[in-house]
């Protein structure tokens, strides 16, 4: 179904807080086309609640990781996901979708968030990362002050505020940015702060430490790992060319962190809180067990290319989440191994799905789908 097909200006309107469904839960979350977004809302809507997604006009369809919750709105009764065109550059569209939805929970999850991308467009990350969250939180305190409703505000922060300050880090250790992303996501930290502290908003960061899942984004190197492996192991291809592979994260789950951004924003007071495994292994340990775990080799296909270095690197991210632990009584439930494993049984399924279509002469062994 295409796209446009899924989005409505009005759709909204004609169902304000749900429609029938009066006591049910409203969220809003922005970045739901992206890997977090998609299991957010799988998580929210398991829980009840209607969801409101704000997703940008692309000029291809950006809907591939919510496209099988997606439910026809004609379908009154059973469509609790909506989308909405909107954009974080966009103040005027983001007050609009607040006043015809309004929802009980909003989710910043939308970002220009690729870190080495970051250094290509700066201008464009900061007005989209930064300012894109100040617009946001502006819209819900104006919503708020106009309509003497409450809205409670989750801001997806980032370890990369980190930088290069040692491990572990956690909620008191100094963020030292190394990216325009991420001295971008301290501005949005301190602008979620500022608007706690100056209007009482319950706003939250959440400092989340990388995490994956086979919905992580083709470009990010934990699944370009396992995207490159599956295909060279099926003959696809031969080579994969890597960046830093002595960069060293915390590498966790996304399923299992979306609830924690549920949580914070289900307690008594808003706070930040970091959201971590408290384990880190370097990009080529990531090699040895993912490449291991199908029976090859990394050395014989990874070659370094100083091309994916970046201008200023983060070496070393290792979180402390005993405040999450203890005030959410979250705990990540996927460890390291578990995450590869899965990451490498989805794309080898997906490589033998291409080599399906390259052998019958459908596509071209260079062209992924
Ligand atoms: P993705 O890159 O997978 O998704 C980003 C989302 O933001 C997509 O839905 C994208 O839309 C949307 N978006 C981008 N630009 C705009 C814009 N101008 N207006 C509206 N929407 C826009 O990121 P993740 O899901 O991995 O991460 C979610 C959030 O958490 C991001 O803010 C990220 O910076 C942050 N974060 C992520 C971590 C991780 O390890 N994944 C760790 C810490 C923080 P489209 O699909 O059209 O591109
Ligand atoms: P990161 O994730 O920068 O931590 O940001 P990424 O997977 O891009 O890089 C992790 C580390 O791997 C090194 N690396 C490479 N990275 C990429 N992308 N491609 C390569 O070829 C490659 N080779 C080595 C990098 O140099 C880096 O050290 C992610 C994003 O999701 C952010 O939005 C989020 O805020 C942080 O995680 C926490």
């Amino acid at each position: 179904m295409a796209s446009e097909d899924k989005v409505s200006r009005s759709e909204a309107e004609t169902t304000p807080n749900g429609g029938s469904s009066e006591m049910r839960k409203i969220a809003l979350v922005t970045g739901i086309t992206g890997q977090d977004g998609s299991y957010l809302t799988e998580f929210l809507l398991g829980k009840g609640y209607e969801v409101h997604g704000l997703i940008r006009r692309s000029s291809n369809y950006n809907t591939q990781r919510i496209n099988h919750i997606y439910v026809d709105p004609h379908n009154v009764n059973k469509a609790r996901m909506k989308l909405h065109y909107a954009d974080l550059s966009d103040a005027s569209s983001l007050r609009r979708w607040l006043d015809v939805i309004k929802p009980d929970e909003v989710y910043n999850l939308a970002a220009q968030s690729h870190v080495a991308v970051s250094f290509e467009i700066p201008d464009y990350t900061a007005d989209v990362v930064a300012t894109g969250a100040l617009r946001l939180l502006e819209a819900v305190r104006s919503h708020i002050s106009d309509n003497g409703r409450n809205i409670k505000y989750y801001q997806a922060g980032s370890s990369e505020m980190f930088g290069s300050t040692p491990p572990p880090q956690s909620e008191t250790t100094p963020f030292h940015p190394r990216s325009p992303y991420a001295a971008s996501k301290c501005a949005a930290h301190w602008y979620t702060v500022n608007y706690r502290e100056a209007y009482g908003l319950y706003a939250c960061n959440g400092i989340l430490f990388n995490h994956e899942s086979p919905r992580r984004g083709e470009n990010f190197v934990t699944r370009k790992i396992t995207r490159a492996l599956g295909r060279i192991k099926v003959g696809l291809q031969t080579k994969l060319f890597l960046g830093n592979i002595q960069a060293s994260r915390d590498w966790g789950f996304a399923g299992d962190y979306v609830e924690a951004m549920w949580l914070m924003l289900q307690q008594e007071k808003p706070d930040d809180y970091v959201v971590a495994t408290e384990e880190s292994h370097t990009v080529e340990e990531f090699l040895e067990v993912s490449f291991g775990y199908v029976g090859l080799n990394w050395r014989d296909h990874v070659e370094i290319d100083k091309r994916y270095f970046r201008p200023t690197e983060v070496d070393n991210l290792k979180g402390d989440a005993t405040k999450a632990k203890q005030v959410l009584k979250w705990t990540p439930k996927v460890g390291f191994e578990q995450l590869v494993k899965m990451m490498v049984d989805e794309d080898l399924d997906m490589a033998k799905r291409e080599k399906v279509l390259v052998d019958a002469g459908y596509m071209d062994a260079q062209q992924q789908p």
